[in-house]
């Protein structure tokens, strides 16, 4: 992915804080969320989620609800920190469910390695094009089978083989103070970011949206995509 400074004209700092209202933690009575795989919901939890989507773009743009500015979380706070706060499970509460959470993207499992068709993704990767999870810029010329083996190889040789500790899995620590990019894991390196890159559109400028840091939560898609990492950190 790549990182550095959003293109002039971009601005992705947050609105003022006039009266900022402080987190509150949720009453343990209250149902627990939990994620689905995105490729094991049907089109209704498909169709709910882009409606809570939907409410939330249409939002005022400075409403710390609305999309614009989730999406500017990661834009504003996410170059050089692994900092992914931000998940707008919250703010999906906009259509008045509590059971619902957004659905996770499995690409580490066979049936859940191809996206959902969206016309502002690459044009190569659209359905049935399966992810290449350590995708260099070249499109492999793999048959599913081939590129299915090749995927599980690289989650078994980056979440078993490269990572015996914490420090080679999660990454070094980032302390308040420390110079920035101290060394980011090896899941956080592959696939994270090959990833991010995959999902973009190498036909736009600076590979939007989920090619680059600061444009990658404007794509819904990326919050699936870290519910996975955040996932399979737990499983580690
Ligand atoms: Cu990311």
């Amino acid at each position: 992915m790549r990182a550095g400074r959003p293109p002039s004209g971009c601005h992705c700092c947050p609105p003022s804080a006039g009266d900022a209202t402080g987190f509150v933690i949720p009453d343990p009575s209250s149902p627990l969320r939990v994620r689905p795989a995105a490729h094991s919901v049907g089109k209704d939890y498909i169709a709910k989620f882009a409606q809570g989507v939907g409410l939330m773009k249409a939002l005022p743009a400075d409403d710390p609800r609305s999309f614009t500015q989730q999406a500017n979380v990661h834009c504003a706070y996410c170059d050089g920190a692994y900092s992914q706060v931000g998940f707008p499970d919250l703010e999906l509460q906009l259509i008045g469910d509590d059971n619902f959470a957004i659905p996770f993207w499995n690409w580490d499992a066979p049936d859940g390695m191809r996206l959902h068709y969206d016309p502002l993704r690459d044009a190569q990767h659209q359905p049935p094009t399966l992810v290449d999870l350590d995708f260099g810029g070249i499109d492999p010329s793999s048959s599913h089978k081939q590129q299915i083996d090749h995927n599980l190889k690289v989650m078994y040789r980056q979440i078993v083989s490269n990572a015996p500790t914490p420090r080679l899995f999660f990454g070094n620590p980032y302390r308040a103070g420390d110079d920035p990019n101290p060394g980011g894991g090896s899941l956080e390196n592959v696939p994270h970011g090959p990833i991010h890159v995959w999902t973009g559109d190498r036909s736009q400028s600076d590979q939007e949206d989920m090619g680059n840091l600061y444009s990658a939560a404007r794509d819904p898609l990326f919050f699936a995509h870290h519910s996975n990492i955040d996932r399979i950190w737990n499983v580690w």
